[in-house]
């Protein structure tokens, strides 16, 4: 299985860690360590060191909660360190960003792909993407991150969330990208329960069906602080659990805080599957 984006072709025939290298004041797990352009730069190359693909670079915060932002403060914040992570090494970048404006800045100064947790829905945010070239990341979201947490209701989390994602791969299609360009990610957390979380894990490979490399963000998640009781920054085992399951329920793309750990977790999980 292979990923077409705006720099090549990602090889997914084994799963790959993406790390993520948040440049926000403000995330719930690791806001504000890399703020300044320079230690997130040393940060991104670190995750490369510890085996990540993917750097997954964020300027916006979707913690629950999290009210929303301006293109100006977003692009400042992403633009320089994907700039100086592309120059100083080949790894594939992405843009974690739901704005035309940085879709089309960061695909120009270096990411090839493009991690929209609202799934190209902005106003001209599909259109960015397919002009640019890049690889796009479709995630499910219900609600808005201000308000996702709010009243959360599916009849069949499993067949909603699959629909969103058959209905957006099919408007990236038509607007000009090519499946072999997209994935996607049933969005573990954004407007949805712990009872929803645990059904989309346990039957993510029938996400499989939609044809296109699945995602999965499981890293840290506060499903975890429900099952532990523990803090962002304790959940380094159950993380690792969790992107263990998801391997092994197909995941290709594991969105991870702590790659070594990850990277790991996901070569074992892919040789007990069977390498396929
Ligand atoms: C609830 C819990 C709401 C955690 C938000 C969060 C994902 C992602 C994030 C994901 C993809 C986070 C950018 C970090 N999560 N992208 N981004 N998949 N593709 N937020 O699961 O954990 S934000």
């Amino acid at each position: 299985m292979l990923l077409r984006h705006a720099r090549g072709t990602l090889d997914l025939t084994q799963p790959v860690v993406m790390g993520v290298l948040n440049v926000t004041p403000d995330s719930f797990s690791d806001g504000g360590h890399y703020l300044d352009p320079g230690r997130a730069l040393e940060q991104g190359l670190r995750l490369v060191e510890e085996g990540a693909q993917i750097i997954d670079v964020g300027g916006e915060s979707t913690r629950p909660g999290a009210t929303p932002m301006d293109s100006a403060v977003e692009l400042r914040r992403v633009i320089p360190v994907i700039r100086a992570l592309a120059q100083r090494c080949p790894v594939l970048i992405s843009a974690d960003t739901s704005d035309a404006l940085v879709i089309e800045q960061a695909v120009d100064h270096g990411a090839g792909l493009i991690n929209d947790v609202r799934a190209l829905q902005k106003p001209g945010a599909l259109a960015a993407a397919a002009r640019s070239g890049a690889a796009v990341c479709l995630m499910h979201m219900r609600g808005e991150p201000a308000t996702m947490q709010q009243k959360i209701a599916y009849e069949s989390v499993l067949a909603e969330v699959r629909a969103m994602l058959a209905a957006r791969m099919a408007a990236c299609v038509a607007a000009g990208i090519e499946a072999a360009r997209l994935c996607v990610d049933p969005g573990f957390g954004f407007g949805k329960q712990l009872a929803h979380n645990l059904e989309l894990l346990r039957h993510l490979s029938g996400f499989a069906q939609l044809g296109v490399p699945i995602v999965a963000g499981l890293s840290r998640k506060s499903m975890l602080g429900a099952l532990t009781g523990r803090t962002p920054t304790e959940r380094l085992a159950g993380s690792v659990a969790l992107a263990t399951i998801a391997v092994l329920n197909g995941a290709r793309i594991v969105r991870a805080h702590d790659v070594a750990a990850t990277v790991d977790a996901v070569r074992v999980a892919w040789a007990v599957r069977g390498g396929s």
